[in-house]
């Protein structure tokens, strides 16, 4: 006989799942409301310096396609972070001011997406192709990026100029693009396109590559940004100990970040376009990724010959050649491990 209360337990449990997945829609929905305002004041100064009506339209279009349709979770997560620091739920007033230094994070997330498909030559991005692959577009995305970016000064200084912490948002913005530049730069060397070298990999080199290319950006800045809005100094006197809160924020922080690239590292090669909503390139890239660090870690001698004569190349089969090395070496049952442990060490 099947348990009443344990049903009802099960229809409880699914209940609450509803209703926190129709909450996160909500939010979902509200902050995404703010994008129309903030895309409509960018227009509204640029039509102001006397553009084109074609440029108008330029601008509009590559706003709408590179900025509002990812996972949104760098963006939301300031807004999230202000309501914990703060303990309550904002006013209106600093519920859209907190989602205004979400979308800079989009923004910038944008900048150095429309250009990292540049470089990494990549095919899709978000379930569309890369925004550089439409037909008239090419290499003006190059100055696209640049517009993407130059965006978040706009509204920083539209909606900031008179706070007390405005030069600590604008330093913080800054530091962390030369960061994540410093990352990509580090990350597109290393993997040249017209020479393997596989000794110079390691996964010491691919950490380092992905708390510049991804952590700063993706995980301490939507942090940092919150504290900015509440206020947080960077240091203060507790029992006679000087605290660094950001330094904390950055030490917990960092750890998730290296996580996340690693989990897109292993996407890249094991998921498929309609799981992430584009097209792997890493091995044709011939890039420090996770996956050959721990390939080059484990592999035989006759496997490594493998993988030095089929990595990095332009060459479909030789990519397949390398994946079915992944799956000999079980990459999947390693990724599966590393994350367990990643749950231990990060819960
Ligand atoms: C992403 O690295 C880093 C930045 C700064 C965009 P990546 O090339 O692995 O990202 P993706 O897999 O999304 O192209
Ligand atoms: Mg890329
Ligand atoms: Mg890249
Ligand atoms: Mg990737």
């Amino acid at each position: 006989m099947p348990n009443p209360t344990s049903k009802l337990d099960i229809a409880a449990g699914a209940l609450d799942a509803n209703t926190k997945a129709a909450k996160k829609a909500e939010a979902r929905k509200k902050f995404e409301d703010v994008f129309d305002k903030i895309r409509d004041e960018l227009i509204e100064r640029f039509t102001s310096e006397n553009m084109p009506q074609d440029a108008i339209e330029w601008y509009k279009r590559s706003l709408e396609y590179n900025v509002p349709g990812g996972k949104l979770n760098r963006g939301m997560s300031v807004v999230d972070s202000v309501e914990i620091l703060k303990g309550r739920s904002l006013s209106d007033d600093e519920y859209f001011k907190a989602a205004l230094l979400g979308w800079c994070i989009e923004l910038l997330q944008a900048f150095f997406l429309v250009s990292d498909d540049m470089m990494d030559q990549s095919i899709t991005r978000r379930s569309q192709p890369c925004w550089f692959r439409l037909e008239n577009v090419g290499n003006i995305a190059i100055n696209d990026s640049f517009m993407l970016e130059m965006a978040i000064y706009q509204l920083l200084k539209k909606h900031f100029r008179q706070e007390s912490y405005y030069v600590d948002l604008l330093e913080l913005f800054q530091e962390t693009t030369y960061q994540t530049e410093m990352g990509q730069l580090v990350d597109l060397i290393t993997a040249p396109e017209d020479h393997v070298d596989l000794g110079k990999f390691s996964l010491k080199k691919h950490n380092f590559i992905v708390r510049y290319k991804t952590s700063y950006y993706s995980f301490y800045l939507p942090v940092a940004l919150a504290m900015h809005m509440c206020h947080v100094p960077a240091s203060y006197t507790h029992s006679g100990k000087v605290v660094s809160p950001y330094k904390l924020a950055l030490d917990i922080l960092l750890p998730l970040g290296e996580y996340f690239q690693i989990q897109d590292d292993f996407l890249d090669y094991s998921g498929t376009p309609e799981q992430i909503g584009k097209v792997g390139t890493d091995i044709i890239d011939n890039k420090c990724s996770w996956c050959i660090n721990v390939a080059l870690s484990v592999a035989t001698p006759e496997q490594r010959k493998v993988l030095d004569e089929n990595y990095g190349q332009k060459d479909s089969q030789k990519e397949a050649r390398v994946k079915a090395l992944y799956e000999e070496i079980n990459l999947r049952e390693r990724y599966r491990k590393y994350e367990e442990d990643a749950y231990q060490r990060l819960g």
